[in-house]
């Protein structure tokens, strides 16, 4: 069965907020719409939502946008909030990462149960994802190539993810196709 993973559609991510995508919003709106009109599909839609609270060097006032950021999405406040375009109310499970570290796949994020996301695949008995959202390099790559380490089959709809950098989304692609996973 297959579900669909949601990577971080937050407001930090997209236009406005602290470490912006270019394209986040369209993105939000496009994942909302493929839901209404794909829901039959999935046996299963969640999310997952980088979520700080004090995650170390992640964050800096100097950041060199590879391995520090800006100050983004922290737990609570309104830039940690999915993109209002993103209806909640269509996700079944969220998975929250990166409380005290930097944590770009949401393999390490856990729902309020303490479920960890494959885990509650598995449970669901999900073997198949298709994964969306921001950044397609980092949080979306993290994600897919974690997801395929666990054994799942790993679709990505490349239309609907956001890059922070085209040029090192491309390369990501590239490298999710290598370790076997299919783009559509
Ligand atoms: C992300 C940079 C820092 C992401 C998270 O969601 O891709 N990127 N934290
Ligand atoms: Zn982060």
């Amino acid at each position: 069965m297959r579900a669909l993973v949601v990577v971080d559609v937050q407001n930090d991510f997209c236009p406005g907020g602290s470490l912006a995508t270019e394209r986040g919003a369209e993105v939000a709106a496009a994942i909302n719409q493929h839901i209404l009109d794909h829901a039959d599909r999935y046996s299963a839609i969640v999310a997952t939502k980088d979520w700080h609270i004090d995650p170390g060097d992640h964050f800096s006032d100097s950041p060199d946008f590879k391995d520090s950021w800006p100050v983004h999405c922290k737990a609570e406040t309104p830039g940690a909030a999915f993109h209002p375009s993103l209806d909640a109310g269509n996700i079944q499970e969220i998975f929250l990462k990166g409380q005290y570290t930097a944590a770009y796949s949401g393999f390490e994020g856990a729902a309020d149960n303490g479920s960890d996301l494959a885990s509650w695949l598995r449970e669901h008995d999900i073997d198949i994802i298709d994964v969306v959202g921001i950044a397609t390099d980092h949080c979306v790559k993290a994600t897919v190539l974690d997801a395929l380490a666990e054994g799942f089959e790993v679709r990505v709809l490349t239309e609907l993810c956001a890059p922070v950098s085209e040029e090192a989304a491309e390369q990501a692609f590239q490298e999710m196709v290598g370790t076997g996973a299919q783009l559509a």
